[in-house]
């Protein structure tokens, strides 16, 4: 597909030939909504898999923005009543869930970025703020990814399309994982690493687990694929890196993937975490993510 095809963050020759969209998954439509006035500033883009925590984000954000944000903000769901996603905006920021899964963050994105195109918005950088397995790092420890790689730990993102097979390159902009790397303080009770992220098709089998309901591998083969996994460089395992790598990079957004892990899978396979504890760690990529932003509208 050639360059003509892009415009805006899309990649679809179709794109400008429709003369309205409705955005299904966050009900938001072209025809009942001003998306140039609601969405044109926006610049940065968090995302996350639970709706809870993703309002907790926009909370947290428009606290620590305070002096980029409108006098009052609205913490309105955007989605109405979609009961797919939720999605929030606090002045330049969207907060938004993305459920568990390539396949449900991708539906996500691919709305945003038509959102985003019809919105004229420009210079947008998206975050994934997620919960991950760590791998041979302390729980609470969060992972800045300098590259997502599959599950035979190959930076590449399939999809099948019109029954062909088709790999996307997953490519991720290696200046921005490390500044917002550099985020970390020494003063933080919890250390930011760089590393690879692996993205699995599940949370048992796929991600080298004893404890689903179905395994048909010993605690040795367990082991053996983990520790390649960290010999390889790779540092936590999530469900969406790939595809949030090779999705952005296709319409040139760009992206960055921080991800705090809930429990060291060399020791552990069940999150036994407190809930509170939980909670907490679940905000550390927010902070940092939260800190960047700063940094980039302090410079702006
Ligand atoms: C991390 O946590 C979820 C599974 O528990 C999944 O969305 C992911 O990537
Ligand atoms: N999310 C995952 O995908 N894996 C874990 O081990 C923890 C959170």
């Amino acid at each position: 597909m050639d360059s003509k095809s892009k415009q805006g963050y899309t990649d679809n020759p179709h794109f400008e030939t429709m003369s309205s969209d409705f955005l299904y998954h966050i009900n938001i439509s072209t025809s009942s909504h001003d998306l140039k006035k609601l969405f044109s500033d926006v610049k940065f883009v968090c995302i996350g898999g639970s709706n809870g925590r993703m309002l907790n984000v926009a909370k947290y954000l428009a606290k620590e923005l305070s002096s980029y944000m409108p006098e009052t903000v609205d913490f309105t769901d955007l989605t109405g009543s979609s009961d797919r996603f939720v999605m929030y905006k606090v002045g330049p920021v969207l907060s938004a869930s993305h459920g568990m899964g390539v396949p449900s963050m991708s539906i996500l994105l691919n709305e945003i970025f038509k959102l985003l195109t019809h919105a004229g918005a420009k210079d947008v950088t998206i975050f994934r703020l997620g919960s991950s397995g760590g791998l041979g790092i302390k729980p609470g420890t969060v992972v800045v990814t300098t590259e997502a790689v599959n599950g035979e730990i190959k930076p590449v993102y399939e999809q099948f399309i019109l029954g062909k097979r088709c790999e996307r390159a997953s490519v991720l902009d290696q200046r921005i994982a490390e500044d917002v790397k550099s985020c970390g303080t020494s003063e933080d009770d919890f250390e930011v690493v760089l590393g690879k992220t692996m993205c699995a098709g599940g949370f048992y089998e796929e991600q080298g687990r004893l404890d689903g309901a179905i395994c048909h591998y010993t605690a040795e083969d367990k082991f053996t694929f983990l520790q390649k996994l960290y010999d390889s460089g790779v540092r936590n395992i999530e469900m969406e890196c790939t595809g949030l790598a090779a999705l952005t990079n296709q319409v040139n957004m760009k992206a960055a993937i921080v991800c705090v892990g809930l429990l060291n899978r060399l020791e552990n396979d069940q999150v036994t975490t407190p809930v509170e504890k939980l909670h907490e760690f679940e905000m550390r990529p927010a902070k940092i993510v939260g800190r960047y932003i700063k940094k980039k509208l302090d410079e702006a």
